[in-house]
């Protein structure tokens, strides 16, 4: 019988464990980064000062799980993908099996999330709708119960697994349930006892199956936006709210919160919101011109566009390539895809000539909304709901770890802006203090 996850990490803990010690005791005091003023006022960009084992994000390669580059394993099922997260290697077939299995014992949503996500009003958003119900499923957590009747520190990252793995059984759930009421889709599906965690939610959406591309679809969608390191900001505050022992459902609910900000996950339904507008306002997909226009009024408007520009990336985003292929191969005369396609053109150009975003190429929020709205996903304010329920294996993932691991809670140290004068002057400057 083939091991679970929870063995095969098991399994592996003591040796990550005596590695982080060793690594600690024989050069804890190797110097990895220095900060400077712009950094410390500029969302401390680029500083080092975190641990992250799950991905990586390089400036010219993109996302790379675990040593594998986004690219190559894109058509790998999203729950291959979570294993590999967490173990750093893909798991067997029958591995696979047996881990599909069990996230499916994990399936079952508590009626109460029902009722509230029922209760909230119809403008609530379907971010908020969703957080809400992960915050709302925190009286499930077996690490809560464990810790309050008292649990060995070593042991911690074992109830942590157990919430990972009832929050992955039931996000998709949730998610498609959440799509259903909101947007009046009639009653709720029931999740399948044989389909995949893609196929599933695709199906609990209510989407039409497409001859299967549907399903295709959303798999490539789950597994591409599953990761992508620990510093942006959904995975970070996921890291900090944990790092207090909050367990999962408190910890991924307040990532989740951070993924629903314009300059984060929102960013895909407003990139195709952008994309729509600019149809509306040429009749049709518009012409290279008629985009290059608009993207300068929308820079002229002090807006940014959507979709482009990224804190680490100075290439086009792997992933955004990933769903511009996906979308030659299956829609490429559809005409939302051509305009997508067409900006992707045109909108670099512009942005180099605009002169300020230090990456002006596409990150993955600028392709993904062409393909659901031609799948029939159309309410595009739902979007970053899909967005979370493949983020939440990256937060989770990295929780897991995070607790055999025993990091400790976070505290970075903040200085005040008269600190930063002094300093200033410290270093012979002498500059003199603004006035109050
Ligand atoms: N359009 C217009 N201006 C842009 C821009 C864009 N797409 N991207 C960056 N800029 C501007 C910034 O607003 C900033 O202007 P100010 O100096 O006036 O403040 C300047 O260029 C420098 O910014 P940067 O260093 O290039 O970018 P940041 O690291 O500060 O921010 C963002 C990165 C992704 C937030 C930024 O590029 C942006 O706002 N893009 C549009 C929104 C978006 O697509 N977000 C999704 C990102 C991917 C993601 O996290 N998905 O979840």
């Amino acid at each position: 019988m083939a091991k679970t996850l929870k063995e095969k990490l098991g399994g592996m803990i003591p040796k990550l464990r005596e590695d982080r010690a060793k690594l600690m005791k024989l050069h804890g005091a190797v110097k990895i980064s220095e900060a400077t003023i712009a950094q410390a006022i500029g969302g401390m960009r680029g500083i080092k000062g975190m641990v992250c084992d799950t991905s990586v994000v390089e400036p010219d390669t993109g996302l790379i799980i675990r040593g594998n580059p986004i690219m190559k394993i894109k058509d790998r099922l999203p729950e291959e993908i979570f294993w590999c997260l967490l173990i750093g290697k893909f798991p067997t077939k029958d591995e696979l099996a047996q881990f599909q299995t069990e996230l499916k014992r994990n399936g079952k949503v508590p009626d109460y999330v029902w009722k509230v996500l029922k209760a909230m009003p119809a403008t609530s958003h379907p971010m908020a709708m969703l957080d809400t119900a992960i915050l709302a499923m925190e009286n499930e957590s077996a690490f809560r119960k464990a810790y309050s009747k008292g649990m060995n520190k070593m042991d911690y990252w074992i109830p942590t697994l157990e919430d990972a793995m009832r929050i992955m059984g039931t996000i998709h759930t949730i998610a498609a349930g959440v799509y259903r009421i909101k947007y009046h889709k009639a009653k709720l599906i029931k999740p399948s006892r044989v389909l995949d965690w893609a196929a599933d939610y695709a199906k609990m959406l209510g989407l039409p199956p497409h001859k299967g591309e549907t399903a295709d679809m959303m798999r490539l969608y789950l597994t591409l936006h599953c990761d992508h390191e620990g510093g942006n900001v959904s995975a970070n505050t996921c890291h900090t709210v944990g790092s207090a022992l909050s367990d999962p459902f408190y910890a991924v609910s307040a990532g989740l919160n951070g993924l629903a900000g314009p300059l984060h996950g929102l960013a895909n339904q407003e990139c195709l919101n952008w994309i729509l507008q600019t149809m509306k306002k040429f009749k049709g997909a518009p012409t290279e011109q008629q985009i290059r226009d608009y993207a300068w009024e929308t820079l002229n408007s002090g807006k940014v566009i959507p979709g482009y520009g990224h804190a680490v990336l100075r290439v086009t985003d792997p992933r955004f390539t990933a769903f511009n292929a996906f979308g030659k191969k299956y829609m490429k005369d559809d005409p939302v895809f051509q305009t997508v396609d067409r900006v992707f053109t045109i909108v670099p150009q512009v942005l180099k000539e605009h002169g300020k975003a230090a990456n002006p190429w596409p990150n993955v929020d600028a392709g993904s909304g062409a393909l659901l709205y031609y799948y029939g996903l159309r309410e595009f304010e739902y979007y970053t709901v899909l967005f979370s329920v493949s983020r939440s294996m990256g937060m989770l993932s990295q929780q897991v770890l995070n607790r055999a691991l025993g990091t400790p809670i976070t505290r970075p140290k903040s200085v005040s802006t008269d600190w930063l004068w002094a300093q200033v002057n410290n270093k012979g400057r002498n500059t003199p203090l603004p006035k109050k």
